[in-house]
């Protein structure tokens, strides 16, 4: 009997494929079996699949012996981490390489970057991770790519405003789809522990000197997400001052100065949490067992009057200054 297999499924079973590691590789499994049409052609596949998934999920976490290394997993450091998504010269590794520190390669033939590059991004006292990362195009994306978008805060999709606007956009989405990273209406896309998968995404439009005429428009009206759009030339620098502030907002942060009793406020290395947080999270934050001991805290900043006692269940603000007081 024919299995009569779906492009949902062929789809599925492509990031099965590409997936490195166990974590991934069960995703893409359980994706398979519910995308895989159910009849009689394909019991024998569907019994061979929760096989395979059972496996996975037994096998230890950590194997003895040797040892795989992922490159594609880069240990967050500073307030966030945002990687970059993109088809081949769309202009990926140029903002890496104007708005970070990192050695990256940019280059005017396809594939000159081979793995995730980090480099650390400054907006005013907070440092922002940006990794660059190999081209994604519609039939192929580098063997355990994948997790570095699994496992970061913010996707920013990258568009060269000068080439074919739908092709990329349809690549890029068509990869962050298929592999449940979008937010969108799709109701099983959760891992097994029932936590979501899809990501915070918006899109950098690069090129913007070099732009096709009215291209960002045309890119707004195909993408059919809400996405933020930022306009930035990597040539003359246009847009590339607001970017960083912008990325910021998209991560949802704030930023905390914390004030010892009776001394001057530390204004250089401020706290980032994420917004809505409170002056309990914060503290647990800092320190699990001191959080224990807070009796309240005084708080100069938004919504307050200076030195205003603020409870333990408090939303603090952007830029708020804080006292703890202790038991
Ligand atoms: N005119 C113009 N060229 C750009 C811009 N950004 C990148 N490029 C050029 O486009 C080519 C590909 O850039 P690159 O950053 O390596 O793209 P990647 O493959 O996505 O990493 C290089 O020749 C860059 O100099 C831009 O904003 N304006
Ligand atoms: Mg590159």
């Amino acid at each position: 009997m024919p299995a009569n297999l779906t492009p949902e499924y062929y789809k599925a079973e492509q990031w099965f494929r590409s997936a490195t590691v166990n974590e991934e590789k069960i995703l893409a499994l359980e994706q398979m079996l519910r995308v895989i049409p159910k009849h009689k052609g394909t019991d024998h596949m569907r019994a061979d699949l929760r096989r395979k998934l059972s496996k996975l999920k037994e096998a230890p976490t950590k194997k003895s012996g040797a040892k795989h290394v992922d490159i594609f997993h880069i240990p967050r450091s500073g307030s966030g981490q945002v990687v970059l998504l993109g088809t081949p010269n769309c202009g990926k590794s140029s903002i890496v390489a104007t708005l970070t520190n990192a050695k990256v390669n940019v280059a005017e033939f396809p594939f000159a970057t081979g793995g995730p590059v980090p480099g650390m991004m400054e907006f005013e006292d907070v440092q922002i991770q940006l990794i660059d990362m190999p081209p994604v195009t519609a039939d192929y994306c580098a063997p355990g790519q994948v997790g570095t978008y699994r496992h970061c805060d913010l996707i920013a999709i990258v568009i060269d405003l000068s080439a074919e606007i739908v092709e990329q956009l349809h690549s890029c989405l068509d990869f962050l789809q298929s592999r449940n990273l979008l937010i969108d209406q799709k109701v099983n896309a959760v891992d097994s522990n029932g936590n979501a998968l899809g990501k915070r995404t918006f899109c950098i439009c690069t090129k913007s000197d070099m732009a096709k005429a009215n291209a960002l428009e045309r890119l707004k009206s195909s993408c059919g997400y809400p996405f933020e759009f930022v306009e930035v030339s990597a040539k003359t620098g246009d847009g590339l001052d607001e970017l960083p502030g912008k990325i910021f907002g998209l991560l949802g942060m704030i930023r905390i100065y914390a004030k010892p009793p009776g001394k001057p406020v530390d204004m250089k290395e401020p706290f980032t949490m994420p917004a809505g947080s409170t002056v309990m999270d914060l503290a647990q934050a800092i320190h699990r067992e001191l959080a224990k001991k807070l009796k309240f805290a005084r708080i100069w900043g938004t919504g307050v009057y200076d030195g205003q006692n603020a409870q333990r269940h408090h939303i603090l603000n952007d830029k708020d200054i804080i006292e703890f007081h202790f038991s």
